[in-house]
């Protein structure tokens, strides 16, 4: 079969009536950046890209040399196409502004630069996350209230692992879809199309060291899974943490499983670890369009409305039954389950 590339695929896509050319533009112009973000985290010690910036994000997190890098090449890339009315990131506090002097588009971008930053400098798989919403008809200056929208209203998410190979992953409500960069040509090409997730899980990824300060349903459930074959489980389950969300959720795309960052009393005053508006949301979109589920452990993250650019949840997410079963625990615990 001859290869699809990711223009080819767009083109596909606008003929069967799923996005506008304006999306179709948005997208292009975010795997090209990503492409140039591939380029910086390839270099590793010789771009003289790796270590801290010295300076600290919203969130009190310090920022490494490729977190602004990869930002700017975002903001950069995004700015005079026509096709945004505004962007948001997980390095800016306020939404990023079209300088003036550009045109304006009806698209609203909201990204993660470069998630799992902490794992640069050892040179582990690290990745770029990306949300599309529509911005609210009559408004000029998208303030992050017009950003506040569920999940449900995403029109596009992807990522883009870079790993041994740079993959995308997308999705526009039609399916999962991935594609492979041709590093010799430069062009994504389709690797695989409609991705299915196997509704069955045999292994898992969680952080284990925040296990003493999980909730009961929590310790109960992983404890099952821990106890495997002998347990009521009766499987074995394997487990795996890359600690790089977009690595961590490329496997569960690839080979299925289940990804956990739930509320824990460390993280419970600010509602979780993850971001809602540029890395849950996303990943909930792409994983159940693969037919996976994503939940906060209580109820569905797409049906969440944010009240926060930068806010915080669990996230629960990967193969189907799964995710069910967590989320049965938590409810039932909570005495919702009548
Ligand atoms: P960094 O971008 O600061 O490395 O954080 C990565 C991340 O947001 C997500 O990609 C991981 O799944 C999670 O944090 C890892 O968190 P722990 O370090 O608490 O395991």
């Amino acid at each position: 079969m001859k290869p699809v590339s990711l223009i080819q695929f767009l083109i596909e896509e606008r003929r069967a009536g799923h996005i506008n050319a304006e999306l179709s533009l948005l997208i292009e112009v975010v795997a090209r950046a990503c492409k140039r973000i591939g380029v910086a985290t390839g270099k590793g010690a010789l771009g003289g890209v790796l270590g801290e910036a010295g300076t600290g994000n919203i969130q009190g997190e310090a920022q490494k040399k490729l977190d602004v890098i990869s930002n700017e090449i975002l903001l950069e890339a995004n700015a005079w196409g026509g096709h945004l009315a505004a962007c948001a990131s997980e390095e800016m506090e306020d939404p990023q502004q079209i300088p003036d002097g550009y045109p304006k588009g009806q698209h609203l971008l909201l990204f993660d630069p470069l998630d799992g930053s902490s794992n640069i400098d050892v040179n582990i798989s690290v990745g770029t996350i990306f949300s599309v919403l529509r911005c609210p008809d009559g408004v000029t200056e998208p303030k992050a209230e017009h950003f506040l929208q569920p999940g449900t209203t995403q029109l596009a998410a992807g990522y883009v692992v870079y790993g041994p190979a740079t993959v995308l992953v997308l999705t526009f409500g039609h399916g999962t879809h991935e594609f492979t960069l041709d590093r010799e040509v430069g062009s994504f090409v389709l690797s695989r199309r409609n991705i299915r997730i196997p509704e069955q899980a045999t292994e898992f990824a969680i952080n284990m060291s925040n296990q003493r300060h999980w909730q009961a349903p929590m310790q109960r459930y992983v404890g099952e899974l821990l106890a495997g074959r002998t347990g009521p489980r009766g499987k074995d389950f394997n487990m795996r943490w890359v600690a790089s969300m977009v690595a961590d959720v490329h496997r569960i795309v690839t080979r299925g499983g289940v990804f956990y960052y739930p509320l824990d009393a460390k993280i419970e005053k600010q509602g979780g670890k993850l971001r809602i508006m540029y890395e849950a949301n996303p990943m909930a979109f792409i994983v159940e369009q693969a037919g996976g589920a994503a939940t906060t452990g209580r109820r569905r993250i797409m049906e969440i409305q944010p009240t926060g650019l930068h806010q915080r949840v669990p996230v629960f997410l990967g193969s189907k039954e799964e995710v069910e079963l967590a989320t049965h625990y938590h409810l039932e615990a909570d005495g919702a389950m009548s």
